[in-house]
């Protein structure tokens, strides 16, 4: 029996096979986790790409709702938690895998930001955890868990993430607020920082494939995280093996936060 069997969850932010929160589903489904889940509303109903591409990827696992949401916009948050109520009950979990920037804003330099460009990726980026949050603490389960997605960008300079760099930063502090607030409810708020992963959003974030290659010789494991590690780790955040995790930043990067200066391989080979 798997872990998950009886549970269940919402996963917010898989877009295509590549996508984070789509490896973390698969972990959950081999648990036996019932789901629910969202896509980027189409914007031409004739042809709603975002959502057969999910219905693809999710009707195979048993999804028990697959709905549009753009978090920038409260009523379909709201509508997204009525029909997980009333579709699901209460839940277990709650899979925030979820950014974005204008690319022009996340291309330039931080000081060239457009005000505008900044309020979109921040709530894009931050504020919606903030407002799941505030949706799913109803339905959440007593030891009910959420789940949120970032980047080293938000601890450190990482030349090229520049913006969402500032949005990690504050999506990181934001987990732990929230962690200080729902623990009394019984609700955990963990971040996965995971390393470089090849998807659809990180294909925006310049000299990307750079980044990858710096892990097999900076890494202490000298090599990057494959996408079904931080899959199986989201797994662990949202299951109760973590019953005592809460608002931690759990990094699953091969071990490259921990380095301040190459290895000294690094070094020898100058
Ligand atoms: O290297 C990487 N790929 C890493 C990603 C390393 C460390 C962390 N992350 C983070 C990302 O910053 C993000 O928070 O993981 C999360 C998921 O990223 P991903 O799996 O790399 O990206 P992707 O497959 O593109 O999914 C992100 C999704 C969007 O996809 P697109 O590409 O269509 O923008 O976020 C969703 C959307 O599905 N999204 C939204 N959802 C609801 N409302 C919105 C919105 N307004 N905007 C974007």
């Amino acid at each position: 029996m798997g872990i998950f069997e009886g549970k269940k969850g919402l996963v917010f932010g898989i877009a295509n096979d590549r996508s984070i929160a789509y490896y973390i589903t698969q972990e959950l489904a081999k648990e036996g986790a019932e789901m629910g889940f969202t896509h980027l509303p189409d914007k031409d109903p004739e042809r709603p790409k975002a959502e057969r591409k999910l219905r693809k990827l999710v009707e195979p696992l048993g999804a028990k709702l697959i709905m549009p949401c753009d978090v920038t916009n409260d009523e379909n948050v709201d509508k997204v938690f009525a029909a997980a109520k009333e579709e699901m009950g209460e839940l277990d979990f709650v899979v925030h895998s979820i950014a974005y920037a204008p690319i022009d804003d996340l291309k330039g330099n931080v000081y060239d930001v457009s005000r505008d460009g900044f309020k979109l990726s921040m709530e894009i980026s931050c504020y919606s955890l903030i407002t799941l949050a505030n949706r799913a603490r109803k339905i959440l389960k007593p030891g009910g868990s959420l789940l949120t997605l970032t980047y080293l960008g938000g601890e450190k300079v990482i030349p090229g993430y520049n913006v969402m760099g500032i949005c990690k930063a504050a999506l990181e502090s934001a987990v732990e607020y929230l962690a200080h607030e729902l623990g009394p409810e019984e609700i955990r708020v963990n971040a996965l920082s995971a390393g470089p992963i090849k998807t659809l959003s990180s294909s925006a974030v310049k000299d990307f494939d750079k980044m990858l290659k710096l892990y097999e010789t900076f890494a202490p494991l000298r090599r990057p995280s494959p996408p079904e590690e931080v899959g199986k780790m989201g797994m662990i955040l949202l299951s109760d093996y973590s019953s005592g995790v809460t608002g931690e930043n759990v990094h699953v990067d091969c071990g490259y936060h921990i380095m301040g200066a190459p290895p000294e391989s690094v070094h020898a080979s100058e």
